[in-house]
């Protein structure tokens, strides 16, 4: 292949950047630029290098790797010279003059793809990495490109493919004397187990929040919801008065606790509303509390404490108890520093019943606080653990190939039980392991490559 080069580094100002070459012809260009001296791959040299007419351009490292062990499996030098958007624009130059093509987005990706050194899944983690925006989006991308998705998905690829080489097996002896008995009890069994296993990823997609679990603070009116969002964030980002109502509509904020991110989501105070900006600020807090992954009851004692409690149990009527486990609520008592009156009996015997955390916390004396963030902390992680051993899926565009791979399975089953010829029941199963071999690209289309890899960037 004709030999590309890119900046790999990005150019802002930096003590380091790097140039990326890659292809046929990468050694001799590289060498052409340092006097023709040797290169002996995987190690660093140190080299000066120069434009045909012997001017120094900069003093770098080059590193040679030698095909197939590189990142593209093709022939590839990396050189580590200064940063900088001119300096690298430069050597970059000087390549190009000595022989290379600039590349263009994604170019090196789409090569390594070609040469069978990642598949399509792989690829789209690197891709996730380089734009993570928090450590799960990170932690995740990494576990991608180590190879979950791609294990978890041949798996039940092979699955298929097992169960399609009964069904041809038993159409094939079909045509002879002996008619081969139709394996449907096998079909039947390893369709459902492969169907649940698809179920459970799926499931887990869903649970998982790139952007964090959403936290959302209810209580009522001037029970200090904003003080303790504000006091989790570290700054001033919602208003604190001690007029009831100062919040009429939801803020939300990220937040990083022991290296969890959390959604942090304030919401108006649930009471009656005194005008229709106040009610429309009840029924989007309404809204948040639904959706709200972990719910913190803000409780101070007041005769206001009851009215927003029969509004929660008003919004899920029987199903509380559940929901306060479902969302893990977790009870809070504000303004620990002054003499408060004790907190309603049956808001208490709930949360004894229900087993729900109840923290006592100022955020004039910071009592409490450690205790919240640790709770919340915790609560994060065991969500986390819960879905575990499953293989989480994280692009929308796996979960499409799967949920077209269940759908076929489905359909297989229906002919199934119509008493469709076997034909029929195989050829859904084709489309399904078809569909499944898309994720990690064995039998993707050149559309669907071409699309992911032109998001990449350059030098990537
Ligand atoms: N002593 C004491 N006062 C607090 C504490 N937390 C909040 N307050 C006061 O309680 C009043 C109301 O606080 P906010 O945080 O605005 O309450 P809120 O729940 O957001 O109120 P709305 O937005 O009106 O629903 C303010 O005067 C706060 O200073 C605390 O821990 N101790
Ligand atoms: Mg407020």
């Amino acid at each position: 292949m004709y030999t590309i080069a890119a900046i790999a580094s990005g150019t802002a100002p930096a003590a380091i950047g790097v140039i990326r070459l890659s292809g046929d012809d990468a050694l001799g260009i590289i060498r052409r630029c340092v006097h023709r001296q040797e290169l002996t791959p995987r190690m660093m040299h140190h080299r000066v290098l120069y434009t045909p007419d012997g001017e120094a351009i900069d003093d770098v490292l080059i590193c040679y790797f030698k095909a197939p062990h590189s990142y593209t499996g093709e022939d590839s030098v990396e050189i580590y010279a200064h940063g900088g958007s001119v300096n690298l624009g430069r050597v970059l130059e000087l390549v190009c003059e000595a022989g290379a093509t600039p590349a263009q987005p994604g170019e090196f990706s789409t090569r390594a793809f070609l040469n069978g050194k990642i598949d399509l899944s792989k690829a789209e983690a690197i891709m996730d990495i380089i734009h993570a925006q928090n450590v799960h989006q990170c932690r995740e991308a990494q576990r991608q490109l180590s190879g979950s998705v791609s294990h978890a998905v041949e798996a039940l690829r092979t699955a298929v493919l097992n169960l399609l080489c009964h069904i041809e097996a038993s159409i094939d002896f079909s045509t002879e004397e002996d008619l081969a008995p139709f394996p449907t009890d096998l079909v039947r069994r390893e369709s459902s187990a492969i169907l649940h296993q698809i179920e459970r990823m799926k499931r887990a997609h869903d649970q998982y929040r790139a952007d964090g679990l959403r936290v959302v603070f209810t209580g009522a009116p001037n029970v200090g919801k904003s003080s303790l969002f504000n006091h989790l964030l570290g700054h001033e980002r919602a208003i604190v008065t001690d007029i009831a109502g100062t919040t009429t509509d939801s803020i939300e904020a990220q937040v990083t606790l022991n290296h969890q991110t959390f959604c942090l989501i304030d919401t108006a105070g649930v009471a009656d509303a005194q005008n229709s900006i106040e009610q429309l600020g009840i029924m989007r807090s309404r809204e948040q509390i639904r959706q709200a992954d972990i719910l913190l009851v803000l409780l101070d004692g007041q005769p206001s404490d009851r009215r927003m409690w029969d509004e929660l149990r008003a919004l899920y009527g029987d199903d509380i108890d559940d929901a306060a486990h479902r969302q893990t609520w977790v009870f809070v008592h504000t303004k620990a520093d002054q003499a408060r009156p004790d907190l309603d009996p049956e808001i208490l015997s709930f949360i004894e019943r229900a087993r729900s955390p109840l923290l006592n916390i100022s955020v004039r004396t910071n009592a409490g606080l450690a205790e919240l963030e640790s709770t919340l902390t915790r609560i994060a992680c065991e969500r986390s653990q819960q879905t575990e051993d499953v293989t989480l899926i994280t692009s929308q565009r796996h979960i499409s190939c799967l949920d077209h791979a269940s759908t076929c399975i489905q359909r297989s089953l229906a002919a199934l039980d119509a008493g469709l010829p076997a034909e029929c029941i195989a050829e859904d199963l084709h489309e399904a392991a078809q569909s499944l071999a898309a994720i990690t690209g064995a039998f993707a289309s050149e559309d669907i490559v071409n699309a992911i890899f032109s998001q990449f960037c350059i030098g990537k």
